[in-house]
C-alpha cells in the first residue's frame, strides 16, 4: 500500500497555522496580521481617534525628547525592533540629527514592505540620518543585533509592542535583550498602562471595523498563501479586557457551523457555531508589573516618561 505523502509544511507561517488551527481551543499568532494590506490597516488603526496609544507616545516623545536623547548620549547605533512606519521614532531621529549626534539608525521589522517604505521616507525627510534595515522577527534579529554592532547600542521597542507577548514570552525576550547588552547600552521601551477598561475596549473595537479587518487579514493571508477557503463573512471579531490581569484578548468567532479547507496544509477544519480563534493579546501594565518583568531579566529602570493622564509610559532600562 502506498503511503500518503505528507503536505509540505515548509514555512514557519504554515507550521504555526497548522498547529494553531488543529489545537483546542484554536489560535493564530497576531504576528501574521502584517503584510502589505495588514501594514496599511495598522497604519489606519494608529490614525483612529480611539487608538490612543500612538498619539500618547508621540506626545511623550515630543515633550521629553531633550531629556531622552541626552540620556542616549553620543556615538551609538540606534536599533529599533518592530519599527513599522517610524512616525514616532522620527521625532528622536530629527532631534539627534539636529544636535549633530553621531549615530546610525537600524530599524528591524517582520515586514519587508514596511522597511522599504520607512527607508524611503527617512532618506527623503532626514537625509543626514544613516539607515540600514534588517528584516526578521524580534527573536531572530536579536542575534543579528549582537553580531552587527560595533558601537554602543540603544535599543528601541515602541508602541507597546511588548504587549503582544504573554508574560513568560516577554520575560524570555527581555532576558535575550539583556544577554546582548553591554554595560553602557540602553533599552527604551513603551508600555501601555492599565486604565479605564472602556477606553481599552474602544481602542480595540472601533465601530468602523478597521480592527476587525486587521484581525481577519490573517484569514485572507491563509486563503491567498495556503489555498484556504475561509469565508470572512462567517466570522466576527470580538474583544475582551480583563482589568485584573490587564490583558486585552482578540478573537475571531465563527458565526455558523462550518467546514474550512486549507489545501496547502491538507487540512479540513470544522468550526462549531460560536467557536473561537484567539488571535492576539495586548497586555496593559502598571509600574509594579514593569518592575517585576525587568527584574526577571536583570534589567534596571533608570528613567520613565508618562503623559499627563498616565495612559502610557516609556521606560529606559540598563
Ligand atoms: C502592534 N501592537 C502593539 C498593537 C496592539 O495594540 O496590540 C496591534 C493592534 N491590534 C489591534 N490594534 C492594534
Amino acid at each position: 500500500m502506498q503511503e500518503k505523502t505528507k503536505p509540505l509544511i515548509n514555512t514557519t507561517f504554515k507550521k504555526e497555522v497548522y498547529e494553531g488551527l488543529t489545537a483546542f481551543p484554536k489560535f493564530l499568532s497576531s504576528k501574521y496580521f502584517y503584510n502589505e494590506v495588514g501594514d496599511k490597516l495598522f497604519q489606519d488603526i494608529m490614525a483612529m481617534p480611539e487608538y490612543y496609544l500612538t498619539n500618547t507616545e508621540f506626545d511623550i516623545l515630543s515633550e521629553h525628547k531633550d531629556k531622552i536623547t541626552s540620556l542616549f548620549g553620543n556615538d551609538f547605533s540606534l536599533f529599533e525592533l518592530g519599527a513599522g512606519d517610524g512616525k514616532k521614532t522620527k521625532i528622536l531621529l530629527e532631534h539627534l540629527s539636529k544636535n549633530n549626534i553621531d549615530f546610525d539608525y537600524r530599524p528591524i521589522d517582520i515586514s519587508q514592505n514596511a522597511l522599504e517604505q520607512l527607508k524611503k521616507s527617512v532618506n527623503a525627510e532626514l537625509p543626514n540620518v544613516v539607515i540600514n534595515t534588517l528584516q526578521g522577527t524580534y527573536f531572530e534579529t536579536l542575534k543579528n543585533i549582537d553580531e552587527n554592532s560595533t558601537k554602543r547600542k540603544i535599543i528601541l521597542f515602541l508602541g507597546s509592542n511588548i504587549g503582544n507577548l504573554l508574560h513568560p514570552q516577554a520575560i524570555d525576550f527581555l532576558q535575550k535583550i539583556h544577554a546582548i547588552l553591554d554595560k553602557e547600552d540602553l533599552v527604551f521601551m513603551g508600555f501601555d498602562q492599565k486604565k479605564n477598561p472602556q477606553t481599552i475596549l474602544d481602542a480595540y473595537n472601533d465601530k468602523t471595523g478597521i480592527t476587525e479587518a486587521f484581525n481577519k487579514n490573517i484569514l485572507t493571508r491563509i486563503n491567498a498563501e495556503m489555498g484556504g477557503n475561509f469565508n470572512l463573512e462567517n466570522f466576527t471579531h470580538w474583544e475582551v479586557y480583563d482589568p485584573e490581569s490587564g490583558t486585552a484578548k482578540s478573537y475571531l468567532v465563527s458565526k455558523v457551523k462550518q467546514e474550512v479547507v486549507i489545501k496547502a496544509l491538507e487540512l479540513q477544519l470544522h468550526f462549531d457555531a460560536w467557536e473561537t480563534i484567539h488571535t492576539e493579546i495586548s497586555q496593559k501594565y502598571d509600574d509594579k508589573v514593569v518592575t517585576w518583568l525587568s527584574e526577571q531579566a536583570n534589567l534596571k529602570i533608570i528613567a520613565q516618561f508618562a503623559d499627563n493622564e498616565n495612559l502610557y509610559k516609556n521606560y529606559i532600562f540598563k
